[in-house]
């Protein structure tokens, strides 16, 4: 890796399953990025405690969430690959900037208000400064680009909003400017039930999404039972024929298929079709994924110190950052 790189950096909650939106939309465009960016990706573990979480599943999720990650192409050599709460300069950070964070500013965040609303019984304070956590995991890195989803846009604006307060107070341009990465990203996957929505990896309602790790039984189910329309003529129509445009994206971008070659092969053919040779598409595709992720799991031993190495990379840069913040904002 050369200095002169641009720095990109990203993040996943680790909660529910990564799911082929995931991977359509994220994962799979990150590979593209790594020759070309100094890249980091973590597991957002400190975040996922913002609901109650077994401490069981979540120590078993984040292996898999790390083994799913390689599996699915990441070089751990060319990205710095981690787990958040194996950097502790995050949750330190973060309560720096926590005591430069108006209120007002927190109040405003959108997903707050829906997770609130969700879970009634935990409204925990975390909750509610998890923008601010985001922005110390962003900043620590001197990020130069985040890509994000639609939902989080308004936390990397925060995030901004921090940094232009950390300036007026302490003017030492310490830390840097994230701009959102917008590229030539992958399709958004929508829902496989509920076209309108986008396929996520904690709905509640499984048959929503495929997951990376479904067995093939269960994915064919999942894409045969998916919602279209009662027209019969196979054509992306992503006004009037969601659900399908939905499954001719999927289809288009793992088979690296034109819409219109996808068209015409399915001209005469009916949506049933279409769907029993997707499903067979997405049971190969992630079928290699499939067993290199459960070789890489029965191996903790190797995934400790995968994510070790990690970590020591990660910090190398973090440490280097709060060591700066600290000093300017008086702390001995
Ligand atoms: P959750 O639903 O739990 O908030 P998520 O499925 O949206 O999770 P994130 O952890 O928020 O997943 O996102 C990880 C990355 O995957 C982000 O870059 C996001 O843009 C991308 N991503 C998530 N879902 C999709 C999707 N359906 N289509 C395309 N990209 C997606
Ligand atoms: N909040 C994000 C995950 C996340 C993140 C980040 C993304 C945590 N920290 C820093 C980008 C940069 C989410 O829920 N998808």
């Amino acid at each position: 890796m050369t200095n002169n790189k641009k720095t990109i950096l990203s993040g996943s909650t680790v909660t529910g399953d990564l799911t082929l939106g995931n991977y359509i939309g994220a994962i799979n465009n990150w590979k593209q990025l790594q020759d070309q960016y100094e890249c980091l990706y973590f597991l957002a573990d400190l975040h996922a405690l913002t609901v109650h979480q077994d401490p069981k599943i979540l120590k078993e999720r984040t292996y898999s969430f790390f083994a799913q990650y390689l599996a699915l192409g990441l070089d751990p050599q060319k990205n710095i690959i981690f787990v958040q709460s194996q950097v502790h300069e995050h949750a330190e950070l973060a309560w720096i900037l926590t005591c430069l964070t108006p209120m007002g500013y927190l109040n405003r965040m959108t997903q707050f208000k829906e997770k609130s609303e969700k879970h009634v019984k935990n409204i925990n304070a975390g909750l509610y400064t998890y923008p601010i956590l985001m922005a110390a995991d962003i900043l620590l890195y001197q990020a130069d680009l985040v890509p994000v989803g639609e939902d989080q846009k308004q936390h990397l604006e925060l995030c901004r909003d921090l940094v232009g307060f950390f300036e007026n107070r302490y003017g030492n341009g310490i830390l840097k400017m994230p701009e959102p990465y917008i590229g030539k990203m992958g399709a958004r996957i929508m829902s496989l039930q509920e076209p309108d929505k986008k396929m996520s990896k904690s709905d509640e309602n499984e048959k929503n999404f495929v997951s990376i790790i479904d067995d093939p039984k269960k994915i064919e189910k999942k894409i045969k039972s998916a919602t279209t329309d009662s027209d019969t003529v196979v054509q992306y129509d992503l006004t009037n024929k969601p659900g399908l445009a939905n499954l001719l994206t999927i289809y288009s971008v793992l088979s690296g298929k034109t819409m219109k070659e996808l068209e015409a092969d399915y001209e005469g053919k009916m949506y049933g079709h279409l769907k029993v040779d997707l499903a067979d598409l997405v049971v190969e595709t992630l079928r290699p994924v499939q067993a290199k992720y459960s070789d890489l799991m029965k191996n903790k031993d190797h995934l400790n110190s995968l994510m070790a190495k990690g970590a020591e990379r990660a910090r190398a840069k973090a440490s280097s950052t709060l060591k700066k913040v600290y000093d300017s904002v008086g702390l001995l």
